[in-house]
């Protein structure tokens, strides 16, 4: 992980094809993410190892660290450099025993003290979120921005810790006004016209922040 990462990108398969994947990734990559996640829920596991085995590459040239979204037995093949896991996925020493020492593990989050936990547990990162009701996440109320604050204060300044959920360029600056200093932005990169200046464009907003 770079030394302070601040934008999160996720290739959710969601959202682009699997013929996409390399492209996009390419673009979120050159405008600047400085972690980049594979995302596929719903997908087989030899889909998930073919496209991961193609990104992995690309995010070794750019010095960002690939994340692989739940499946830490696949990550540990795939030597990624980490997996994130989320609430229901089991306690962290499990994620470690499976995908090695000095592999980089994040957990979900969607409250206060889950992100506390989060960092007692000795989780690398944490997301907090969805900040804002997302169609990326069906089902899940949106936490708001009271929390970030306090947040920021008791976990981000231990581990990085990112902000998720609705999160888009048009509501960045409100979301960095409640306390967020890291982000991770999914559909609205994804979607973007050009992913590559809309993810440029996300991290001259984050560059703003003191
Ligand atoms: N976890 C919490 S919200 C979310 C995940 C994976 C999805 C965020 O996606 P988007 O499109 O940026 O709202
Ligand atoms: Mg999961």
């Amino acid at each position: 992980m770079t030394v302070d990462p601040k934008l999160y990108a996720i290739l959710d398969l969601g959202y682009v094809s699997e013929e996409n994947a390399l492209k996009v990734t390419q673009d979120l990559l050159a405008g600047g993410a400085d972690l980049l996640q594979l995302r596929a829920k719903g997908h087989d596991l030899a889909t998930i190892r073919c496209i991961a085995e193609s990104l992995i590459p690309l995010c070794r040239k750019a010095n960002v660290p690939f994340i692989l979204n739940d499946h830490p037995e696949l990550a540990a093949q795939l030597d990624a450099d980490g997996v994130h896991i989320g609430q229901d996925d089991g306690p962290l020493h499990h994620a470690r025993n499976l995908v090695g020492p000095g592999k980089i593990i994040g957990r979900s989050t969607h409250s206060l003290d889950q992100a506390r936990a989060a960092l007692a547990e000795g989780f690398d990162y944490i997301g907090f979120g969805p900040l804002f009701p997302t169609p990326t996440k069906l089902g899940r109320p949106g936490i708001g921005l009271h929390d970030i604050a306090q947040m920021e204060r008791d976990v981000g300044s231990k581990i990085p810790a990112f902000c998720i959920g609705g999160i888009k360029r048009t509501n960045l600056p409100q979301v960095l006004a409640a306390g967020a200093r890291r982000i991770v932005i999914v559909s609205d990169l994804l979607t973007a016209e050009n992913p590559r200046s809309a993810t440029q464009e996300t991290l001259r907003s984050l560059n703003t922040l003191p």
